[in-house]
């Protein structure tokens, strides 16, 4: 099938709560974007409509596009004022993923240019019901208005914020049915904020991540959303009348330990049916190497904070298996981001991780290295990786490089 989603990206008032609103870069006027919904194989075409007055590309997080739909201006020019752009392409793999601006990112994200997108799968387990949570912060002056960008701090330590946004709403009051079970798909679309989230510290299920279903849910009671990442969690069932935060937890990403802050309130409403049954295995997915798989390649993050900007990194070739180890030795964490293509986590600092998944973004914690191992499908052209703090990026923490046949 053919999804066909047009966007017109511009400038409106974002009435974020009752009594507050900003001017804000909106797709359609809404802030998320509108959720664009598929099937694994369907083509989704989008027409973008740039009636901005600034240049504007859309990168498809997580989506294994072809080389020149990624929306990076290595692949194609920043589409004008009163420019269009079609993007197409076919949406190989189920999961939660979201859109958003590549171009002048730390404003054009901030102000309101990202959206999420589904791609469903006939098989999928059923739930009693099913939403999309998409994480935000605004950073507003006195008047109330997105504050200036760029300052020398935010360079450095990135942009946040005290107003708290779910589905572009500030901290609102959700509701679901007592002893029903829901599929939660989180993603963290924050400059720079972290979610190390919580339900009201009740415990849930981690059933996917970026690149889709885990092997097998994995029971919590917080998981951590660093910029760009996404978590699909199966939550409740509570009981009626119950009222909890959804909040997050303190949490240093080496600035300090950051304050217990809500996000939302869950109310549970009357008791519904519940058809939910979560299978024991959701998924196979076979490691990619070995847990003691050397490096092909080491990165230093150090090196790609400050001798990044526009770096070209060395090709890589259509079927070698890639074994990369990020190394962070400064004293902030990193969210590392790659373009196109998933990888699975082999070691965290030193540790194998419980199970395999599939990442398109992970956090590198300060003083640590992450080894990643990936394969580059038949989809030669140029990719990239940055950090996904996006005053990190736009400061040039990132490296271009080519998928070589
Ligand atoms: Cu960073």
């Amino acid at each position: 099938m053919v999804v066909s989603v047009e966007l017109d990206a511009r400038e409106v008032e974002w009435r974020f709560a009752r009594d507050q609103a900003i001017r804000a870069f909106a797709y359609n006027g809404e802030v998320p974007g509108p959720l664009i919904e598929a099937e694994v194989g369907d083509t989704i075409e989008v027409r973008l409509t740039n009636s901005l007055p600034q240049a504007t590309t859309i990168h498809w997080h997580g989506v294994r596009v072809p080389a020149d739909m990624d929306g990076t201006e290595a692949v194609q020019s920043p589409v004008e004022p009163g420019g269009v752009f079609e993007y197409r392409f076919v949406v190989p793999d189920a999961g939660t993923f979201w859109y958003h601006s590549h171009t002048n990112e730390t404003e054009q994200l901030e102000r309101g240019l990202y959206g999420g997108l589904i791609v469903r799968d006939p098989r999928d387990p059923a739930f009693d019901d099913e939403r999309i949570l998409v994480l935000d912060d605004l950073k507003l002056d006195d008047e109330g208005e997105i504050a200036p960008f760029g300052d020398e701090h935010e360079h450095h330590a990135g942009r946040e914020g005290d107003v708290r946004l779910v589905n572009g709403v500030l901290e609102p009051e959700l509701e679901m049915p007592a002893g029903t079970i829901e599929r939660w798909r989180i993603v963290d679309a924050a400059n720079t904020r972290f979610v190390r989230l919580s339900i009201g510290g009740r415990p849930f299920e981690i059933i996917g991540t970026d690149g889709g279903l885990v092997p097998q849910a994995r029971a919590a009671t917080e998981v951590l959303l660093t910029p760009g990442e996404r978590f699909d969690l199966a939550v409740g069932p509570f009981e009626e009348g119950e009222r909890m935060e959804i909040e997050a937890l303190p949490y240093d990403r080496g600035k300090g330990e950051s304050e217990r802050e809500r996000f939302a309130t869950l109310r549970v409403g009357a008791a519904d049916a519940s058809r939910t049954e979560i299978p024991a295995t959701l998924r196979q997915i076979d490691p990619l190497v070995e847990a003691d798989a050397e490096p092909t390649r080491t990165i230093s993050l150090k090196a790609l904070m400050h001798e990044g900007h526009h770096q070209r990194a060395d090709p890589v070739r259509v079927g070698e298996c890639q074994v990369w180890e990020l190394v962070n030795e400064t004293g902030q964490d990193h969210p590392f981001h790659l373009h196109g293509f998933f990888f699975q986590v082999v070691q965290e600092n030193g540790t194998t991780p419980p199970e395999i998944v599939w990442k398109d973004t992970v956090n590198v914690p300060r003083k640590t290295q992450t080894r990643i191992a990936w394969l580059p499908d038949d989809r030669p052209g140029e990719w990239m990786y940055h950090c996904h703090i996006l005053e990190h990026h736009a400061m040039g923490m990132m490296a271009h490089f080519a998928v070589v046949p």
